[in-house]
């Protein structure tokens, strides 16, 4: 068997699936749904659609396939630095049928470029320079076919945007899922926590061939014991919290939290409503009971952090988390995903927009971590305490502003992946970050304590 082919397979089924998704959220709409800005916070879905095309033209095909720019005067238009989510809307954006079109004329280059680029250089893709968009860096981008990987991921994360936009919205659903499965038996009678024994594992990679410059290069981490959730915190836990009043008392809130709750006037999670004595939520359109065995989402960190303090708890860190989802205790190995180093199916996790919704917790027996710990991948990101900084010896690759530009501790890591996330872009390795305050992203979180002291 032939390796380059193998890879080529790989990222042209990536590259596929992605587009799928990408023309399902927006032929969804007309072209005034599509150019109409549905919150301040996100951009145009139509802004997406030709970014998602710009920067494919700009990484795979000027830089990795080393081809005639198509369209250069549009990088300015969708530089997503030049222009905050809240101006797009004013600039001069492509029409619905002119960015389905760009993208359409990318992704025919790309593909020609898939077709005949060298995939099989063995060069080490994990401290490469960095240069402006305008320096080729055919090899590395090529490397184990990265780039291909890389803009896969790219335009699944922005599907993954697109679709808290398309929660954000009002007017009648578009989108349509089957509910997902319920809870196995056994969800009722897990322990509500997991040991973590103290120890070192390794964090990170350096093998992985489409990890992104924030996941390398890995490195050992020791830490302590410590005890984490077994599931993500539940609607119900999380009702419990806001009936104690948890939102009128300060004790439970970071300062900046609190001052951050007084100003937004925060009662509850976002999209939750309250009718009489019961809660009911707004999902992609519709109003329906709140499901008191979902994990709960579209909380901000701030909130996460008040419901931790609040149950005598704390959120866990990030290098903790990462140790509950990958270290293999029985070998030493750090694992790809929780369950082991095979790709995800349905049965491990809710990922990749099968559902419009988490799955109870509880779910997915067949995904637990070696530490007992389940759903750490799918249903919902999941806050952790770290702020977002680089691993020690990290390297911008193949640009400052994927990740490094936002390093520094404002933002806060995000681990694990949601219902909307697409497997491609989700591994016990990925990164995400945002703003302490953001609640429009599928995030909830669970909770960590010290463990019991190491007997010696
Ligand atoms: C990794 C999800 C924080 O959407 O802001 C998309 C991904 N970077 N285009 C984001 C990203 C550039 C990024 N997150
Ligand atoms: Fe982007």
């Amino acid at each position: 068997t032939d390796p380059a082919a193998a890879v080529r397979r790989r990222a042209r089924a990536a590259l596929e699936t992605a587009r799928l998704r990408t023309l399902a959220l927006t032929d969804c709409l007309d072209d005034d749904g599509l150019t109409a800005q549905h919150s301040p916070l996100m951009s145009p879905l139509v802004w997406d659609l030709a970014h998602i095309g710009n920067q494919e033209e700009i990484w795979l095909v000027r830089a990795a396939g080393g081809r005639p720019p198509l369209r250069p005067d549009l990088d300015p238009l969708y530089d997503a630095f030049q222009h905050p989510r809240a101006e797009r809307p004013a600039l001069p954006l492509l029409s619905p049928d002119q960015a389905r079109a760009y993208a359409a004329e990318v992704r025919d280059q790309s593909l020609n470029v898939l077709a005949e680029a060298p995939l099989t250089s063995t060069a080490a893709t994990t401290a490469t320079p960095t240069g402006p968009p305008t320096d080729p860096l055919p090899g590395p981008l090529l490397d184990r076919g990265f780039v291909f990987g890389m803009l896969a991921q790219h335009e699944q994360q922005h599907d993954e945007t697109m679709l808290a936009t398309h929660q954000l919205r009002q007017g009648p659903p578009v989108l349509e899922a089957p509910a997902p499965p319920p809870a196995p038996a056994d969800a009722a009678l897990l322990p509500p926590e997991v040991l973590v024994p103290g120890g070192p594992f390794e964090m990170g990679t350096s093998t992985d061939p489409w990890a992104l410059d924030n996941e390398r290069p890995a490195h050992r981490v020791d830490l302590p014991a410590f005890r984490l959730d077994t599931t993500p915190v539940s609607n119900r836990a999380y009702l419990d919290f806001v009936q104690d009043g948890g939102y009128a008392d300060p004790r439970w809130w970071s300062p900046q939290g609190w001052a951050h709750r007084q100003r937004e006037r925060l009662e509850a999670p976002l999209f939750w409503l309250r009718d009489g004595d019961r809660w009911l939520r707004r999902r992609f359109g519709r109003t329906e009971p709140l499901p008191a065995d979902q994990p709960v989402v579209h909380v901000c960190w701030y909130e996460a952090d008040a419901y931790a303090r609040w149950a005598g708890r704390r959120l866990p860190t990030e290098a903790e988390w990462e140790k509950a989802a990958r270290h293999d205790p029985a070998t030493g190995r750090a694992l790809r995903h929780p369950w082991g180093d095979q790709d995800p199916d349905p049965a491990h996790a809710n990922l990749g927009q099968r559902h419009l919704e988490p799955a109870p917790v509880g779910s997915y027996p067949d995904g637990a971590a070696p530490c007992g710990a389940r759903q750490l991948l799918g249903d919902v990101w999941e806050w952790t305490s770290t702020g977002f900084t680089g691993y020690p010896g990290f390297t911008a690759f193949p640009y400052r502003e994927y990740s490094e530009v936002f390093f520094g501790g404002d933002y806060k890591v995000l681990r694990g992946g949601s219902f909307g996330t697409d497997p491609v872009a989700c591994r016990s390795t990925f990164r995400n970050w945002d703003l302490p305050v953001r609640r429009q992203i599928f995030a909830g979180f669970r909770t960590a304590a010290d463990g019991p002291p190491e007997r010696s």
